[in-house]
């Protein structure tokens, strides 16, 4: 018989691109086959994602941003988890700012992916001031998940081409603490050609640890997003940090290699759907 426990609920705080597969359109689904309860607070929504696609509408949603975190503030609503991604102003910084507060508990975790670049670059959306702003949102975090790239643009500093090295991702990791998260997942590391991963940081045991598969070639659209729904969808399913990001990483890669055998257009997203019962058996759920 399955026992029957309470439910983990998340706050998915990210846009809704209508096609390409990336944001809430692999959040909800993700956390969904986990066996969490996703509740949306969608940032913008658009046609499609703004990656390599042109003509994308953009309906600017920031103007509901209060009026949803009073609504669930008044229906006394409790989260496990407050995730948020893209967002979809410079305005919505401050706002998701206030929403974390409004929801923050002593037994919740707040993790923040700064979704704003990616190659070395901003995305052709975001400023400078973005970038600053989005820094210190990220003091609010238990959990910071950046890409290389975001991890530079936080700390203000140039942007590294890779291969890298152990002391230089060490060194980033900890340098991202000292914006307020005391746990670290950075994305895209990578010490020589064939593996491509993740790398943790829990500065209160001071724990380094790196999660790596072998590498497929190209630049998949929206694998952060399922990197990070799946590293929640492990924390919440009771695995550790590093547990978790093994996870991401196994799930992320199997849908990229699956996508990038079919041919599949890259700047579509990757075929995370089918991944789902691997997912789920290491997830211990099947
Ligand atoms: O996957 C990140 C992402 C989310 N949402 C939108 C994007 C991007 C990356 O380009 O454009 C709208």
């Amino acid at each position: 018989m399955e026992k029957i426990t309470r439910q983990k609920r998340v706050a998915a705080v990210h846009d809704i691109s209508g096609f390409g597969k990336c944001s809430l359109t692999v959040a909800l689904p993700i956390l969904s086959a986990a066996g969490i309860e996703a509740a949306a607070l969608p940032t913008a929504v658009l046609s499609t994602h703004t990656g390599g696609i042109s003509g994308f509408t953009y309906r600017d949603l920031t103007a509901d941003i209060r009026p949803f975190t009073e609504h669930w503030n008044s229906l006394g609503l409790h989260f496990d988890a407050l995730y948020s991604g893209f967002l979809g102003s410079f305005e919505q910084l401050d706002l998701v700012g206030e929403f974390f507060d409004t929801f923050k508990t002593d037994d919740n975790i707040i993790l923040v992916d700064p979704v704003m670049a990616d190659n070395g670059e901003l995305y052709k959306i975001f400023t400078p001031e973005f970038a600053a702003g989005m820094a210190k949102l990220c003091e609010k975090a238990d959990i910071l998940v950046p890409n290389i790239t975001e991890a530079s643009f936080l700390l203000g500093e140039a942007y590294q081409e890779g291969p890298y090295t152990k002391t230089f991702i060490e060194d980033l990791l900890k340098k991202l603490t000292r914006l307020g998260a005391d746990k670290i997942v950075l994305t895209g590391v990578f010490f020589d050609e064939n593996e491509l991963g993740a790398a943790t940081y829990d500065k209160t045991t001071g724990t380094i640890d790196y999660l790596l598969a072998p590498r497929i070639p190209g630049y998949f659209h929206g694998t952060g997003d399922v990197f990070g729904s799946a590293l929640l969808s492990g924390l919440l399913n009771g695995f550790s940090l590093s547990e978790s990001a093994g996870i991401a990483v196994r799930y992320t890669t199997e849908s990229i290699r699956r996508t990038f055998e079919a041919k599949t257009d890259i700047r579509f997203g990757v075929d995370f759907e089918r991944s789902i019962p691997n997912f789920l058996k290491d997830l211990k759920l099947l």
